[in-house]
């Protein structure tokens, strides 16, 4: 299938910021959900979109899902969510990866994207997003497994070789997203503040937009449109 090099959200490869929420709504949640989670240090929470209702709403809100059905039509599904909480004091980095790729998913890059939607404040010292703009028009990176931390992080698929040339940060308030296209080369640092930092991964799928998934994959959720 022909992709455009730059895609569908652009020469960036992102737009943002994107209100998911009221900020002070969002800061409550993450009030909520430290508690929950403190005394065990929970760092991910896998799919809470198909157990926590915060999560199914976050999902589907109304800014946040016209942005999507802008790029990818009418019909779109939630494929995966991913929370993850970074706790003080504790060394955890996500490493350079794209969204849209991995050993068990692959998903067709003008007919997905991903939201990254900030539950508490997310800075660059408490370990916002750092993406490389553009980074998307070279396309998928060949994967490798995250090099085993010893916690069970289960997470991402890294892109292997990423050398980047020119990255941000994206700091956003508790409440706001940035959408990016799935091949968006993406990563976060450590918490080196004295807060938690939590934030919300989403992929959204038109109904075409899977390529390849593992089976045992929990089922996409449709939210919106007819054609599912
Ligand atoms: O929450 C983070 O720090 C990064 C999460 C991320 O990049 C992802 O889940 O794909």
């Amino acid at each position: 299938m022909l992709t455009q090099v730059d895609g569908i959200l652009g020469r960036r490869g992102m737009s943002s910021p994107i209100v998911w929420s009221m900020s002070g709504a969002a800061r409550g949640r993450a009030a909520l959900l430290v508690a929950e989670h403190r005394v065990s240090g929970q760092e991910i929470v896998r799919n809470p979109h198909l157990t926590e209702d915060w999560a199914e709403y976050a999902v589907r809100s109304p800014n946040l899902l016209a942005a999507v059905r802008a790029v990818l039509g009418p019909d779109v599904a939630v494929e995966n969510t991913f929370l993850v909480v970074k706790w003080p004091g504790h060394s955890f980095e996500i490493p350079w990866h794209q969204d849209g790729i991995g050993a068990r998913l692959e998903l067709h890059p003008e007919r997905s994207v991903s939201a990254w939607l900030a539950v508490t404040d997310a800075t660059a010292a408490n370990g916002c997003l750092e993406v490389a703009p553009g980074s998307q028009s070279a396309g998928y990176l060949p994967v490798e497994k995250e090099a085993a931390t010893g916690a069970d992080r289960g997470r991402a698929d890294q892109a292997h070789g990423f050398t980047p040339e020119t990255t941000i940060p994206v700091p956003l308030r508790a409440g706001c997203a940035v959408l990016m296209d799935s091949r968006l080369v993406h990563r976060s640092g450590t918490n080196t503040s004295d807060g938690a930092r939590i934030g919300l991964n989403v992929r959204y799928t038109a109904p075409d937009g899977i390529l390849r998934r593992d089976p045992k994959s929990p089922s996409v959720v449709p939210i919106s449109g007819t054609g599912w």
